[in-house]
């Protein structure tokens, strides 16, 4: 009696001393973190091309022609939050210059249109309104300004900067502000009508810009997002998707906004990157990022949206969807629609956790130690996790249904705060009294979907067959 209790003493501590796994440096900071588990956000394209019919404005747009007649913002933050929506980034400002808030160093501005006879403040409005609802807000400032009379030369850096200053100080705070790397070229610029051309690399020498934010905002911290980050980067395409193998982390030194031939590496990251800079998925619901009345017919289809899901969130990205509203001022009729439809399809696809709770057994634990017990991937609490001793790359978990079940989706999230690790897993079923491949893939990173196209199995084994170093998982789903 005496020498069982001493052992299960002693057992019990030598669990206690079983340390969790190092970092794998570069790890995500605190505000990447709650970025990854946004999951969704929304990017609002509207200013004068709303209006005129074109992508890209000139910059002689007359502020006459910004009218929405029904402006209400409240509506698209309703309609945005119910699809599922955890933040919004407006176009605060295109490349054609005009100011969606009543700058003071622009006339090219909301401040001289007609809506609400020029005390119309569209920042103001929505800031507030995403505020109300809960959500995130975030801002796009167009670096390219095809109105400004001094850009391309000094001044205008000093006028870009007023600006990022007037939003900082009065509609922050911002949680992620949007970099574009569309640069120089062809505009009205004052009335000089010409082609201007910069150095992508050196013209707005962004590491000093960011500074000045990060002063005018320390907390909470700004997410930068551009080609290059430095928090968040482009992820190489307009379609909607991150490749099948997307490592969180790139080495950046030489990238800069704008600079081409990168989009490979963007899509990608690199697996040993110096830096945690995650890939943002951003598509519009329209052929255009701006609302045009033609393309009413070619609005994304739910289904299309649902396969963007799983080829953005899926793959351990998150989704930046564009969502223009119209010349009223309102998202429009087709785009709700079919925005409900996509998120009652999420919903249908992912209610029903069939792993929830149930039995899950592994090769290999930590240490052999509770604290990274396999049960661990089904508990629902994404701060406990499944982990190997360092030395062991490998590992099976077996997820036992108890009857056979249908199953479309195998759902993996990998431990982040510890860095990504995992190169290669696959998931078998267990049919006729083998185990099948389903599926294989690379990497997992926050989150990985693999479509099992509705097999029917009552045991699923999710196989780790390498991994940078011991594998770390936090959950697994199955639906
Ligand atoms: C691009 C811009 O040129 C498009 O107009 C749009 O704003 C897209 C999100 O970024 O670079």
């Amino acid at each position: 009696m005496f020498i069982s209790l001493f052992l299960l003493l002693a057992c019990n501590q030598a669990n206690d001393l079983v340390t969790p796994p190092e970092p794998l440096y570069p790890v995500p900071n605190e505000a990447q973190l709650e970025w990854h588990e946004m999951e969704l956000i929304a990017f609002i394209h509207f200013t004068t091309n709303t209006f005129t019919g074109v992508e890209w404005g000139y910059g002689d747009e007359s502020p006459d022609i910004f009218n929405p007649t029904e402006m209400d913002v409240d509506q698209w933050v309703t309609v945005l939050k119910d699809a599922g929506f955890k933040a919004l980034i407006i176009t605060a400002k295109h490349h054609d210059g005009f100011t969606l808030w009543p700058s003071e160093y622009t006339e090219h501005s909301v401040k001289n249109s007609p809506y609400l006879d020029g005390e119309g403040d569209v920042l103001r409005e929505l800031a507030d309104a995403v505020r109300r609802h809960g959500l995130k807000f975030g801002v796009y400032l167009s670096p390219w300004d095809r109105n400004h009379p001094e850009y391309a030369r000094p001044e205008y850096i000093t006028y870009y900067r007023n600006q990022i200053r007037e939003i900082f100080e009065n509609y922050g705070p911002i949680f992620e502000m949007w970099f574009d790397g569309a640069n120089g070229g062809d505009g009205y610029y004052g009335g000089a009508r010409e082609t201007r051309m910069i150095d992508r690399e050196t013209y707005y020498d962004w590491p000093a810009t960011i500074e000045m934010v990060r002063e005018l905002q320390p907390e909470p911290h700004v997410l930068f997002f551009s080609d290059a980050g430095p928090d968040i980067r482009w992820v190489g395409n307009e379609q909607g998707w991150v490749s099948e193998t997307n490592w969180n982390t790139i080495n950046n030194d030489t990238l800069y906004a704008g600079q081409s031939g990168i989009e490979q590496l963007l899509t990608t990251g690199e697996e040993h990157g110096r830096k945690w800079i995650p890939a943002e998925v951003d598509v519009s619901i329209r052929p255009g990022w701006f609302y045009h009345a033609e393309q009413d017919s070619m609005v994304k289809s739910p289904e299309r949206l649902f396969e963007i899901y799983l080829s953005s969130v899926g793959r351990g990205s998150t989704l930046l969807l564009n969502v223009p509203p119209d010349r009223r001022g309102l998202i429009h009729e087709i785009d709700t629609e079919n925005l409900m439809k996509w998120r009652k399809m999420i919903d249908e696809s992912f209610s029903m956790n069939l792993a929830a709770g149930a039995d899950v057994s592994a090769d290999t634990y930590r240490g052999a130690s509770n604290p990274f017990h396999p049960a661990n991937v089904t508990d629902g609490n994404k701060d406990t996790y499944w982990a190997t001793d360092d030395d062991v790359l490998t590992g099976s978990l077996v997820i036992d249904l108890g009857d056979e079940k249908v199953i479309n989706y195998v759902q993996l999230q990998e431990y982040i705060r510890l860095g990504q690790r995992i190169r290669d897993f696959s998931v078998d079923t267990w049919i006729e009294g083998e185990w099948r491949q389903a599926a294989a893939a690379t990497t997992i990173g926050y989150k990985r979907i693999m479509n099992l196209n509705g097999i029917k199995t009552d045991r699923i084994r999710v196989n780790i067959n390498d991994s940078r170093a011991a594998p770390v998982i936090s959950s697994i789903e199955i639906y």
